[in-house]
């Protein structure tokens, strides 16, 4: 078994810059993300309602601007196996934008629509490489909404968006989707999922009796300013 990779295959890095996304998968042991899982449900408790961005029945259990959020999130996000293995894909340099906690919680029926991560982020910061990580903290299946992309949509650049009614990532594409190229992305807890801030997107709801969770974090290179707001952070220098 493959254990700890740090750096991209020229395989892996071909199908990144062809279809706008990457699994590498056992990348991360699971002791670590049971480590993770556990101090976020500690950070959730203690945290007043009011201190989670999205709240209410549509974004039940996320948690939102935890880049710099405690020392363990902090620490997650500037983790040395993930910079090395993004370098190639964000430069020069790298900081963070932003770092969430996605949650798909037992039964949950909201669906996230089609997006890109980037309608939002350049509301806040222009970046030519901005990237997300998707870090499943459970294994994700169709059953309990997994990602699902359309490869190769990333080279269509940023798209209109739109306020689109239910569900969460509500900021969705205006442009007919073309489902018959959906790629479904089954990922077992472990995997390091890489993907460009302009590929469309989704998940559907949750039909299983355990939760799912994805930490995410999206960096950008290390000379766009500003991120999603006071967690910009410089992790390597241009
Ligand atoms: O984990 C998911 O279901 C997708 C979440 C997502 O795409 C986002 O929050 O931007």
């Amino acid at each position: 078994m493959k254990t700890n990779q740090h750096s991209l295959t020229e395989a892996e890095l071909a199908h990144y810059r062809e279809h706008g996304y990457v699994a590498v998968e056992n990348f991360f042991p699971a002791d670590e993300l049971q480590a993770l899982d556990e101090h976020l449900d500690r950070f959730a408790a203690g945290q007043e309602a009011d201190a989670f961005e999205h709240k209410g029945q549509d974004y039940r259990g996320w948690i939102m601007r935890l880049g710099l959020a405690t020392p363990q999130t902090a620490a997650f996000c500037a983790d040395d196996r993930v910079l090395d293995l993004i370098n190639p894909l964000v430069h020069p340099g790298i900081a963070i934008y932003s770092a969430k906690l996605v949650a798909k919680e037992p039964y949950d029926t909201n669906i996230c629509h089609w997006h890109q991560d980037d309608a939002y982020y350049t509301q806040h910061s222009q970046s030519q490489t901005r990237m997300s990580t998707w870090i499943p903290l459970q294994d994700s299946t169709r059953e309990n909404g997994c990602l699902q992309l359309i490869p190769g949509s990333h080279h269509r650049g940023l798209q209109p968006a739109s306020n689109k009614e239910g569900g969460t990532c509500n900021l969705g594409i205006d442009s007919e989707i073309d489902l018959d190229n959906c790629t479904y992305l089954p990922t077992r807890a472990g995997t390091i999922v890489l993907f460009s801030a302009l590929l469309w997107h989704a998940s559907d709801g949750n039909q299983t009796d355990q939760r799912r969770r994805a930490f995410i974090v999206s960096y950008q290179e290390a000379t766009a300013q500003g991120g999603n707001a006071d967690q910009w952070q410089i992790l390597r220098a241009a």
